[in-house]
């Protein structure tokens, strides 16, 4: 909700957050904090109104304490409330709010208005909304660098070049940095994972390998694994989430339900995946015609697991050779995986693109030459 005079948004309260931050923004935002705020300063009761400074009280509702807070004031007319993380008291504080006139919006809505109010332009602002929620510290220095360098720079620049410029030569480099934002998706929101291939292979051993923790059932029966299992954990620079998956069996597919539904879910999770790492016996995929290589949409790892039970642990181009039980290879997977996501030698003062507004101006660009310049100029 939205309201023209004061509003309230919960800036942090997730799960069992020890504290919970409540923004009070707007016109009227003293005067309602003034009547639920008491201030354990026996000289002043006020919530304060000196930028930067914190007032240490209790929010009151009437004579009933709900808790005890600390009130910062960020400017003219905003306040956060910071209290104890309980969603519950959370919610007691904001229907307070509330029943004062104080009208409830969404808190990343609030945020990017507070990085807009702040920013030289929007690429700035909405660089510094999805650097709070970038799953890693290089997704937060991409984003860092399309503030000061990157995408404001190229998008002044093209604007300024734009009558001497072919459109030809703008669309290429857009599609260039299309290309290079893929990449830096990943880097910035994570990836997903998928863990596939035949039953038995080591998929489970490999998944619990990866996140250096057994999530996932292990044991010599094929088929132990049914339903899938997911994990999130870091690979390197990466933050991933791993699934694990039924092995793949097309004799299983026309078995029981329950046998075909997860044979099911396996190929519905492979075409969602951003990577799949293909498990294989080492010695199968040795064995093995190319022709046997699944076919997906997106890029695919071969491993062939249990080198240890090799004679001859000489290399082999078809796979990727680890023992998952063993815990050996998995340097060179690691470094595979990175270098097939395009992480490995990415640019990271490149120019990227990374809100849906400025992929719909990239999409104008590129199909609208009418719209181009217009497009351009909006970008920043
Ligand atoms: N020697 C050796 N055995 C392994 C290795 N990885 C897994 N295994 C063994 O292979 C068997 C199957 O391992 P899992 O990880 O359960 O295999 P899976 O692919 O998940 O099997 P399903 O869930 O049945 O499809 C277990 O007995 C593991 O201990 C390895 O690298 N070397
Ligand atoms: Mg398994």
């Amino acid at each position: 909700m939205q309201n023209d005079k004061t509003t309230v948004s919960v800036l942090t309260a997730r799960g069992m957050a020890a504290i919970g931050s409540i923004a009070v923004a707007g016109d009227s935002a003293k005067e309602i904090l003034e009547k639920v705020f008491r201030s354990y300063n026996p000289t002043s009761k006020t919530c304060g109104s000196e930028t930067g400074g914190t007032v240490h009280g209790v929010i009151v509702d009437g004579q009933r304490v709900i808790d005890e807070v600390l009130v910062g004031c960020e400017g003219a007319n905003r306040f956060v409330i910071h209290c104890h993380g309980n969603p519950l008291l959370l919610e007691q504080v904001i229907k307070l709010l509330q029943s004062h006139g104080a009208k409830l919006t969404d808190a990343e809505h609030f945020a990017f208005s507070q990085h807009q109010a702040a920013s030289e332009n929007l690429i700035e602002a909405e660089a510094k909304l999805a650097m709070q929620k970038s799953a890693t510290l290089l997704g937060v220095k991409i984003l860092r660098a399309q503030i000061d360098s990157g995408l404001s720079t190229w998008a002044q620049k093209t604007v300024e070049s734009f009558e001497k410029m072919a459109l030809e030569a703008i669309r290429r480099e857009c599609i260039e940095i299309l290309e290079h934002s893929k990449v830096a998706k990943r880097i910035i929101e994570g990836v997903r994972i998928v863990i596939a291939g035949p039953p038995n292979s080591g998929k489970s051993t490999l998944l619990n390998c990866l996140a250096g923790q057994q999530q996932a059932v292990v044991s010599d029966t094929a088929g132990t694994t049914r339903d899938w299992v997911s994990v999130m954990c870091q690979l390197g620079p990466i933050r991933a989430e791993l699934i694990d998956t039924a092995g793949l069996d097309d004799a299983l597919a026309g078995k029981d339900t329950i046998e075909q539904t997860a044979q099911q879910i396996t190929k519905e999770l492979l075409e969602s995946s951003d990577l799949v790492l293909y498990v294989q016996d080492v010695i199968e995929v040795r064995s093995q015609k190319p022709e046997a290589r699944i076919n997906l949409a997106c890029p695919v790892i071969y491993i062939g697991n249990k080198c240890d039970l090799l004679k001859s642990q000489a290399s082999s181009l078809k796979s990727i050779d680890i023992s998952a039980k063993e815990n050996q290879g998995m340097d060179l997977l690691a470094e595979a995986i990175m270098k097939i996501l395009g992480v490995s030698r990415f640019d990271f003062a490149a120019p990227v693109v990374f809100t849906t507004r400025q992929r719909r101006l990239f999409d104008a660009i590129l199909n609208d030459p009418a719209a181009a310049q217009g497009a351009l100029e909006r970008l920043r």
